[in-house]
């Protein structure tokens, strides 16, 4: 048997614990697979709602949880329980719809809320509300989805679950989905097969087989169909006497049995945190994987490329095939200043032009708002004028500049052999089409930036969570010493 005894600190490290899952910005793990925003609440909602008041107060009754699929006559067994019609039973599926809670006059007066859930109280004198508080929930099966998701709350807090199915409809698959949520966080399940008509022994069989398969060995108990004389809401005394009985045998041994409750919740909800610790790396891996990705597309629409751009050939008689004719030639065709601009605003508007279309393709492939773009054909605009600039800088000291402006832009862009003949070779040509790519890359790095944000690709930043797992097991391992 393994004790666990109230330690000193670990409410405190579980709230702490509680504290960094309810913090954790997880809207991002949508964009790459499951949302863990609800994993994480239930995780946080079992430790602040459950593990934290049982280890604050552990002479606090057991908190039975009545679960099952609607018309199982959950209703009708809790009023039977405690001998009193309190919850509202009928034909109507379902009828239950806010959870009741019965517990001893003097306890929950103020109301009672589990895990956020806010329920109905009804007080009452029955020795059973002396050692363990009733909740009866609405079903998990019907059309009204809110009530499952009710259900599955009261089912996380609960230390024990009494699993009510009916001899009709106890091979569906919900309320086993069900069970095994309560099986998976440590509670103790209860499994009853109510309602059970005489001589229905394989379907007794059937449910029984059936809760083996969950790991649950506890014998499956039997309360038969009754029937329900006038207006009453209970079955008789004797039909549930051996689950009272169960509940009693409990509630006997209750202080063993909560810490071994306590001690199996928390090792599976401490697993769950690992668990998600486990899946926010992955995803933060995937994030980091989709924000480079996105960057990519982007760096690759600024890439130049090698298809030559005829709108960029040179203007000029074809040069001499004599090299020393060249010169002369030269200083003939030399363009007029006025010529040069001219031609320069053409080449500058059609490669703005191209480059601003294909920044606009990587906005659409990426699905992002067209907002994406704001600013970035000036950014395009700045960038071929400083190019145009540098060009010039660098052809100065010819004895033609402007030719030599013209040949050297035209040989960058349209891969143009004449341009290099002008220039006496392609290495000048190469290094102003290196310093091109240069400035288009500072752009559409910024442009892959601005994708990357709007994709609201948040950073997934463990380092919290996973410090306070750590001082929430060092402090629970002390305990459990
Ligand atoms: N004859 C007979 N009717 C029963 C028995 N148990 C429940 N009923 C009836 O079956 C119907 C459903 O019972 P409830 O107790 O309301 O079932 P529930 O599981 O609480 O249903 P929801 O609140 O809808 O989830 C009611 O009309 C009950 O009177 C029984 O043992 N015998
Ligand atoms: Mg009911």
């Amino acid at each position: 048997m393994v004790a666990v005894r109230r330690p000193h600190r670990l409410p405190d490290e579980l709230g702490r614990l509680a504290s960094a899952l309810e913090t954790l910005d997880l809207r991002a793990t949508a964009i790459v697979g499951e949302d863990l925003t609800p994993e994480c609440d239930r995780l946080a909602g079992v430790i602040r709602s459950y593990l934290v008041p049982r280890l604050d107060n552990p002479g606090e009754p057991l908190l039975v949880v009545v679960a099952g699929p609607t018309g199982s006559g959950k209703s009708t067994l809790v009023n039977s329980l405690a001998g009193l019609d309190l919850s509202p039973t009928g034909p109507l599926r379902p009828t239950t719809k806010t959870p009741l809670v019965l517990a001893r006059t003097g306890r929950h007066e103020a109301g009672m809320t589990v895990g956020g859930v806010e329920c109905v109280v009804c007080l009452g004198e029955a020795p059973i509300l002396e050692h363990m508080t009733l909740v009866d929930t609405p079903d998990i099966d019907s059309t009204a989805a809110d009530h499952r998701v009710v259900a599955e709350t009261l089912i996380d807090h609960a230390d024990i679950v009494v699993f009510v199915c009916s001899g009709l409809r106890y091979a569906d698959a919900v309320p086993w989905e069900v069970l095994r949520r309560a099986l998976s966080r440590g509670a103790a399940v209860i499994p009853v097969l109510n309602r059970a008509l005489p001589g229905a022994e394989a379907a007794l069989s059937d449910f029984r087989s059936l809760v083996r398969k969950e790991g649950i060995d506890d014998d499956v108990l039997r309360v038969p169909e009754h029937h329900l004389a006038g207006p009453a809401h209970q079955v008789p005394s004797l039909a549930i006497r051996e689950l009272r009985r169960r509940l009693y045998d409990i509630a006997r041994d209750r202080d063993v049995r909560q810490r071994e409750m306590v001690y199996r919740v928390m090792n599976t909800t401490l697993d769950g945190v690992r668990g998600l610790i486990g899946e926010l790396e992955e995803t933060a891996r995937l994030l980091d994987d989709l924000a480079e990705e996105i960057r990519d597309a982007a760096r690759s629409a600024g890439r130049l490329g090698e298809e030559p751009r005829p709108w960029a050939g040179i203007e000029v008689p074809a040069p001499p095939e004599k090299p020393w004719r060249l010169r002369r030639w030269r200083r003939r065709v030399e363009p007029s200043p006025a010529d040069l601009a001219l031609w320069l605003r053409r080449v500058a508007d059609t490669l703005t032009g191209e480059m601003t279309t294909r920044a606009r393709a990587v906005v659409v492939s990426r699905r992002a708002p067209m907002v994406a773009l704001s600013g970035v054909p000036i950014l395009i605009d700045e960038a071929v004028d400083g190019w145009f600039g540098h060009v010039r800088e660098t052809v100065a000291a010819t004895p033609t500049p402007r030719l030599a402006a013209m040949a050297a832009v035209s040989a960058a862009l349209a891969s143009e052999p004449v341009a290099e003949r002008i220039l006496d070779g392609p290495s000048l040509a190469g290094e102003v089409r290196a310093h091109l790519q240069r400035r288009l890359d500072v752009v559409f790095t910024h442009l892959g930036e601005r994708l990357v944000e709007l994709a609201e690709i948040g950073e997934i930043d463990t380092a919290e969570l996973t410090r306070r797992l750590e001082a929430v097991t060092r402090s629970y391992q002390f305990a459990d010493a």
